[in-house]
Formats: C-alpha cells, structure tokens, sequence
C-alpha cells in the first residue's frame, strides 16, 4: 500500500562545490548520520518535545457561531483486556485536524487551494525535518496579550542572530503555553479571542523575503486572537498559506529550543488530501 518514494529526495545543502563522488558522498552521509546517533546517545543532543497532550480538554479554537465548529477530541475504548479482546487494548478517537498540537497545510487555507503538493499527504516528506529559530517575544507579550510580532522585532533578531535561513522554521515563542487552564489558553473575552500573533507584514517579510518553511506558535492557531477582525482576515494563514508555508500550532517547551541551531521534525498524518493534522513534533538541540 505504501507508493514508492521515488520523488522523495533531500534537500540539497549549500552549493556543492566539489560534488564528492557517489560512493564518497555515501560515506560522508553516512558518517554524519553515524555522528548524530552517537551525539544523541552520549546525550550531547536532547530530544526535546513541543507537543501538548492531546486528550478531551485539549483546548480547539472557537469561531464565530456562523462558521462550523471544530469538534473537540474524544477517544472510546474499543477493548481492554476484557471480553471485548481478552489479551488486546486499542481505542477509536474522533478530532478535527487540526485540534492540538498540529500542522497547517497549505490547502487549509483558500489562498493555498490551487498550489502543487498543499496537503498533507502530497506534501514532499523531506519539508518535514527543518532547521528552526526561536523568537522570543514573552516579556511583550507579558505586557500585551495582543501583541503581534512586527518587520522590526525580526530586523532586531536579526541584528543578534544573523538573517533567518531560508527553509526554515520560525517559533515564536510566546510564553503561551504556561496557560494550561484551557479558560486562559483562548482567553476568549466579550469581543472575541485574545492571544498574540504576526502583523501581516512580517508575514509577508518571512514568507516572501525569507522563503521560511512556516511558523509555529504556542497558540492554538497561528493567527493572532483578535486576527479575524484584521484586513484580511486571519493574515498569517492567508499569506503563509498563499506562500505555500506550513503552520504548527500549541506547541510547548520552546524555552529548551536555542534561537539557532535547533533541528525540528514534523510530519503530519498522511490523510488523502488533508489540510492539517495532529503531530508530534520534536526539536533537536545542543545538551
Ligand atoms: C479555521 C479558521 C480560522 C482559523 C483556524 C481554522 C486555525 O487557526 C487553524 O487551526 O488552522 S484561525
Ligand atoms: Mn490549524
């Protein structure tokens, strides 16, 4: 049943000079492979985990009452070790696709609808391993639950950490995640959600200039709260998804990722035409 993965190549890095030939560019992958498996078991690189549990309270965004709702997750026992299936356990579970914990593909959003590879089953598997940077923004948004990320926060990142490589992951880390009321994680107030978010104009800086891979967020979507009042609506995934970039959302444990030199692994479900999925998404670091 699995196709064959034939149009599944890595992405070449950096120019290559001198192309070693085919058998000592064999070795030389297979050396830096050997080197990780060591690295990671001398724990010398942690494997850090920015998923949120996923179970029936895991919060799921709401949208106005004129829009279909998303369903929250439920999980029923199908056995356990019982007359049911004496010696097996398994569970059924039901959720929208993009609930917890998830990726955002390009055909989410209309902008992205038409776009060659935009779901996650036709979604080239090598976008799922990435570099990432982090940006940290916890003390704004300490100040200001609807802070959005703007062109100059990033030109100040910049300045420290040097220009956002292209193909990767930007993070925003928010602090976000400490909310673990889900009350206070959509902090939804008599005007609608509050949370923080992209202006639309360092969307269109990261997707366009920066040719990123996408964001992610500690939210749970990758707009802002109030983003649907915004022109246009929800710009993060209008632009971003328009780009054909990805989004993960209600990540966690961002405080263990370095603004650089982090690598994070993504893969969403292979759901035939599917615009997003929960994921369990990892971040490899320096210990
Ligand atoms: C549908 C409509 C608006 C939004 C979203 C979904 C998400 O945040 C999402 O999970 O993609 S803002
Ligand atoms: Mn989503």
């Amino acid at each position: 049943m699995c196709a064959p993965a034939g149009d599944e190549r890595g992405t070449p890095i950096g120019a290559a000079a001198k192309r070693p030939s085919r058998r000592g560019r064999g070795r030389e992958m297979a050396s830096v492979l050997t080197q990780l498996v060591q690295e990671l078991g001398g724990g010398r690189i942690r494997v850090v985990d920015l998923t949120q549990p996923l179970e029936p309270k895991t919060p799921v965004i709401g949208l106005p009452p004129v829009f279909a709702p998303s369903p929250p997750f439920s999980i029923e026992v199908i056995s356990r070790y019982d007359e049911r299936g004496p010696a097996w356990y398994w569970n059924t579970i039901h959720l929208g696709e993009h609930t917890g914990t998830h990726f955002d593909a390009p055909v989410h959003w209309v902008t992205g609808k038409d776009l060659p590879g935009n779901a996650c089953d036709t979604i080239p598997a090598h976008h799922f391993v990435g570099p990432a940077v982090v940006i940290d923004v916890v003390d704004e948004v300490a100040r200001n639950q609807d802070f959005l990320l703007m062109p100059e926060h990033i030109a100040a990142w910049e300045g420290r950490h040097g220009r956002i490589p292209a193909a990767s992951w930007v993070l925003l880390r928010t602090g976000w995640s400490r909310r673990l009321d889900p009350n206070e994680f959509l902090n939804v107030r008599q005007n609608g959600p509050h949370s923080p978010g992209f202006h639309k104009a360092s969307s269109e800086l990261l997707a366009r200039e920066r040719d990123i891979l996408g964001v992610g967020v500690e939210t749970v979507g990758t707009d802002a709260g109030q983003a649907g009042t915004f022109d246009p609506p929800f710009p993060n995934h209008t632009i971003m998804h328009g780009a054909g970039k990805f989004g993960l959302t209600s990540l966690c444990n961002l405080d263990q990722v370095p603004a650089t030199g982090a690598v994070v692994i993504a893969a969403p479900l292979k759901i035939v035409g599917g615009s997003g999925s929960p994921v369990r998404v990892l971040a490899l670091v320096p210990a």
